[in-house]
């Protein structure tokens, strides 16, 4: 069994990391506690209001956020005209700066957000794959040549950016998410304003100066090109309402996304959303159980529940599930929580007090509505005074009620039985979000039926792989309460630049389009 972190033994770990990334000690000083979940305590204050690369806070002044925001727009104005190839090489330096600080980086993503040490590298290692995606990129903003209906005529889309990209994001990615919208947007000619999450200001500080690192090796990056803002819910509506800033990136909950989304419409801004999961897996009876077993748990337990991909509602059919339900309550009752740090943990803590009273609530919800709740208790308590740790919780439900329908960001699996793929496919269209699904069969059919138009509704569908853990190399995001946004592969970078079409003439006649005649 893993063993709890005690109090007073991180804020040196921590003291010592954010020194050797570079984070100046300017940055560390302010009323904002940052606190690790591992023990509950405050391991470093921040100031409310910057950090930024290039930018001292006398540059920032009084109004942070316009600042930054006026910065940025400057930046952009120049960086438009660098030739995107020439950007894509930030872009691979900040690559490889982040290689030099992996294992830093890594280990502050466990110290501030609890992951476990391998979830932590997998994360910048996401981050080293965005850059290098992106760098590529660079030399590939194609558009398209269009035949056009009239002669000596050519018609073609290009390509520009869109200004400022405001990115604002959660802690449970405290530094992948910003990575994967700032690597496109840079190489795409756009600024970059990130707010993260309130819970994650270290990681971002230290961000910020890796960044720094890879600009000034650069050479002439423009400053204000990627700034920092540390601050709370109204630095986020300052970067959701100020006209410069083209493209708002939200990374979050369904409520904020239903908060932000009609701001951001009402001046005709661009949302890129990523809001709640409510991912769910069908395991078929021709399942590989094995295969099964090992996917369900890192997607349900991984991360504590705490991936907008985590597995929270299976539907087991009817057949398996007397040989399936054993094993996974023995996966459950024995995975190790513990100090994220330590080798074989599996599961760390949450994130906080309000998770852990979230999660004892929908538990609640769920026993009123007829589910058997295994698991769930916290743990260490006596160890790791306010940390919370709890022991992953499984829920047997008889049918899907309403309680399954919500998002609660925790290790909850609620577990039902089906009897047809229609019903389970149904049943797990039938919430409001639209995020990540899976299927596990051995059969070709169903396995083509849920990837189909009749099938997974959702953003991301899978076959037997877990719903969380998806490569950067595809588009990343969902539908419905999710919010539509995509990030990261195949053509999200389309989200952070503007299309233009152009019809060119080079012939000496006016032909218009649709016949149209008009001599003058
Ligand atoms: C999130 O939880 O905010 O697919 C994103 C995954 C990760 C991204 C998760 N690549 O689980």
């Amino acid at each position: 069994m893993a063993s709890f972190p005690r109090t007073g033994e991180i804020v040196a770990e921590v003291k010592a990391i954010l020194e050797r990334l570079g984070v100046s000690p300017d940055c560390l000083s302010g009323p904002d506690a940052a606190r690790t979940p591992l023990t509950g305590e405050v391991v470093a204050h921040v100031g409310a209001q910057w950090g930024a690369f290039g930018l001292s806070p006398a540059d920032l002044g009084p109004d942070p956020v316009e600042a930054a925001i006026g910065r940025a727009h400057a930046a952009f104005l120049h960086w438009r005209s660098v030739p995107a190839p020439r950007r894509g090489e930030l872009v691979r330096l900040l690559g490889e700066e982040l290689r030099a600080a992996k294992a830093d980086l890594a280990a502050l993503v466990t110290l501030e957000a609890g992951k476990i040490a391998s979830e932590g590298a997998g994360e910048v290692q996401e981050m080293i794959d965005i850059c290098d995606f992106a760098t590529g990129l660079s030399r590939q903003l194609h558009g398209l040549t269009i035949a056009t209906e009239r002669p000596d005529h050519r018609m073609m889309e290009t390509w520009h950016p869109m200004g400022v990209v405001g990115v604002i994001s959660a802690f449970n990615f405290p530094v992948a998410v910003w990575s994967w919208n700032a690597a496109l947007a840079l190489v795409c000619g756009n600024a970059v304003v990130w707010k993260p999450s309130e819970k994650t200001p270290l990681t971002a500080l230290a961000v910020d100066a890796i960044f720094a690192r890879a600009a000034a090796r650069f050479g002439d990056a423009p400053a204000g090109i990627a700034t920092l803002v540390l601050g709370g819910r109204e630095a986020g509506e300052a970067l959701v309402d100020d006209p410069r800033v083209g493209v708002v990136s939200a990374t979050g909950s369904t409520a904020m996304g239903r908060a932000v989304a009609p701001r951001i419409a009402r001046r005709f801004g661009r949302a890129i959303l990523e809001l709640g999961g409510n991912n769910a897996a069908i395991v078929c009876p021709s399942a590989d159980l094995d295969l099964t077993l090992r996917a369900v748990a890192f997607a349900a337990m991984g991360t504590a529940g705490q991936r907008c991909t985590s597995l929270r509602r299976l539907f087991v059919h009817e057949s398996v599930y007397d040989a399936l339900m054993p094993r996974l309550h023995r996966a459950y009752g024995s995975v190790p929580v513990g100090d994220p740090r330590e080798a074989g943990t599996l599961v760390g803590p949450l994130i906080d007090e309000d998770a852990y009273t979230a999660m004892q609530s929908a538990l609640e919800d769920a026993r009123a509505a007829g589910g058997i709740v295994t698991g769930g208790a916290r743990l260490g308590a006596e160890d790791a005074l306010d940390a919370y740790y709890v022991r992953p919780a499984l829920v047997e439900m008889p049918l899907q009620a309403d309680c399954v329908a919500a998002e609660t960001f925790a290790p909850i699996l609620y577990v039902m039985r089906y009897a047809a793929l229609d019903e389970a496919i149904a049943l797990q269209n039938a919430v409001p979000q639209g995020l990540a699904s899976s299927i596990f069969t051995t059969d070709l059919r169903e396995a083509e039926r849920f990837l189909s138009s009749t099938g997974s509704d959702c953003g991301i569908a899978n076959v037997n792989i877990g719903p969380s853990g998806a490569e950067i190399g595809g588009a990343f995001g969902g539908e419905k309460e999710t919010g539509g946004g995509r990030e990261a592969g195949s053509d999200s970078w389309k989200a952070y630049m503007r299309r233009a079409t152009n019809t060119i003439n080079y012939g000496s006649r006016l032909p218009l389009a649709q016949g149209v005649t008009f001599e003058v």
